[in-house]
């Protein structure tokens, strides 16, 4: 009977090894932003590292695009419990924005045009385990999504993956950001059910 293959199939899927516990997965890429998708103009978005003795580093969109650029090919997971696999990307890592920073705390908080905000640990950041995207799928990355540019923390849900990212600000603190207060746990690992707190 029809209804048992689909069953089958929905279970095999479910046991996919890349699958953390309590997601299925999607095809599609779903939206989800809190609020209006804002307008980035080009010429004016900048990217902004903060330390915590207030230096600054910024990037121009040119200058952020004559960094070296890495492509990604990872699995994304939404604490609404869709994930989705083998989502190719290209950015900047974070391992290349902080050559030159000089900090000793531990803690990020991502900005966004927008308000949004989210609290990201540095050790989450560094390592080659997050970027700054600005193209999914060969194509400039859409506005919906985050466009001209997204924090990507894949290994994290993707809550972390701050849309529309315009600079982290570096603190003693792991303070929570937008979602962390609303419930969301401060850290977020999508294979340990870090789910809300
Ligand atoms: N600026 C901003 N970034 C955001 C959000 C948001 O509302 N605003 N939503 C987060 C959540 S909850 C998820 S699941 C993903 C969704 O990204 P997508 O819309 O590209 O699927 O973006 C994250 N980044
Ligand atoms: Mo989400």
């Amino acid at each position: 009977m029809a209804v048992f293959s689909r069953g089958f199939g929905a279970r095999r899927r479910e046991s996919d090894p890349r699958l953390p516990p309590g997601q299925y997965l999607t095809e599609d890429f779903p939206v989800l932003s809190a609020g209006p998708t804002p307008d980035v103009d080009l010429d004016e978005w900048r990217f902004t590292i903060r330390t915590e003795k207030d230096m600054q580093t910024t990037w121009t969109w040119d200058q952020f695009m004559a960094l070296p650029i890495e492509n990604v090919d990872t699995d994304i997971h939404c604490v609404t419990r869709w994930s989705k696999l083998g989502t190719q990307w290209r950015g900047v890592s974070l391992d290349t924005l902080f050559e030159d920073v000089d900090t000793d705390v531990e803690y990020a908080m991502a900005l966004s045009y927008g308000g949004y905000t989210t609290n990201v640990p540095l050790e989450d950041l560094l390592g080659g385990k997050a970027w700054i995207a600005f193209e999914f799928d060969g194509e400039p990355l859409e506005p919906e999504h985050g466009g001209p540019a997204r924090l990507l923390v894949p290994h994290l849900y993707f809550w972390k993956s701050a849309k529309w990212v315009r600079g982290l600000v570096l603190h003693h603190h792991d303070d929570p950001g937008f979602w962390e207060q609303n419930g969301y746990h401060l850290h977020g690992d999508p294979w340990t059910e870090e789910r809300y707190w």
